[in-house]
């Protein structure tokens, strides 16, 4: 399904078709590793998970170029071994499905740089594909390039939604489009299953770019198929 003009959502990513480019959304490697750390004893079932689902997107699209649009680790202060040793492997299976990998940065990724040169790789604050403004989303980077876009593409916020039906309550990752200063916007979840996101209809928000106008955003769950749940407002 097509999330916008020429851009389709593939399991937690987008893909824009004619620039052939797969975005990424925030990963958090090595999340469990860390709540392990802090004594919360959960499976770790994440990495497996992962990259077995981004081993089959790009097995389908054979994009040109991936984006990576943040947050790829999760932990700011050290890079553990295993965490070393995940993130290269992500990074050498997108690299054998297509030519080009760029990296941009999370608020998470404060000590990638290690890993980006160990694979050659640079690390942006933003990029322009065509008329797409890409970021990670923590911070509104108002440069040349940003008022080329008629769409910007974030991550960072991992948008959730809560429904209810009678005494059942249910969260949901979700994509949200709406608009910002005029351009669209589109608001990436999580890629990682463990980190299910924000309740939009509850929490306060993190993202600068959305605090406007939220109730005419609208929302997309995907669930084995993409739902389209119409605006905010109307599921308030
Ligand atoms: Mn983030």
């Amino acid at each position: 399904m097509q999330i916008s003009k020429g851009i389709e959502l593939v399991d937690l990513c987008l893909y824009l078709k004619k620039e052939k480019v797969l975005v990424i959304p925030d990963m958090h490697l090595g999340f469990e590793e860390a709540l392990n750390k802090k004594g919360v004893l959960i499976p770790r079932v994440q990495f497996k998970d992962t990259k077995e689902r981004l081993e089959k997107i790009l097995k389908i699209y054979q994009a040109y170029r991936v984006v990576i649009i943040g947050d790829l680790k999760h932990e700011f202060g050290t890079i553990s071994s295993t965490e070393w040793k995940h993130t290269l492997e992500i990074l050498d299976l997108i690299e054998s499905y297509s030519k080009e990998i760029i990296l941009l940065k999370g608020n998470h990724d404060t000590i990638l740089a290690p890993i980006a040169h160990k694979k050659n790789l640079k690390i942006l604050d933003f990029i322009l594909i065509e008329e797409n403004f890409l970021c990670h989303g923590d911070l509104i980077l108002e440069n040349e390039e940003f008022k080329k876009a008629k769409r910007i593409i974030i991550g960072h916020e991992h948008p959730a939604i809560t429904l209810r039906e009678k005494a059942k309550a249910e969260t949901y990752k979700c994509f949200l489009k709406g608009s910002f200063k005029g351009k669209e916007l589109i608001v990436m979840p999580s890629f990682n299953i463990l980190t299910t996101g924000t309740n939009i209809l509850k929490q306060k928000l993190l993202s600068p770019f959305l605090d406007q106008d939220l109730d005419n955003f609208e929302v997309f769950i995907i669930e084995n198929k993409v739902y389209n749940f119409g605006k905010v407002k109307h599921l308030l």
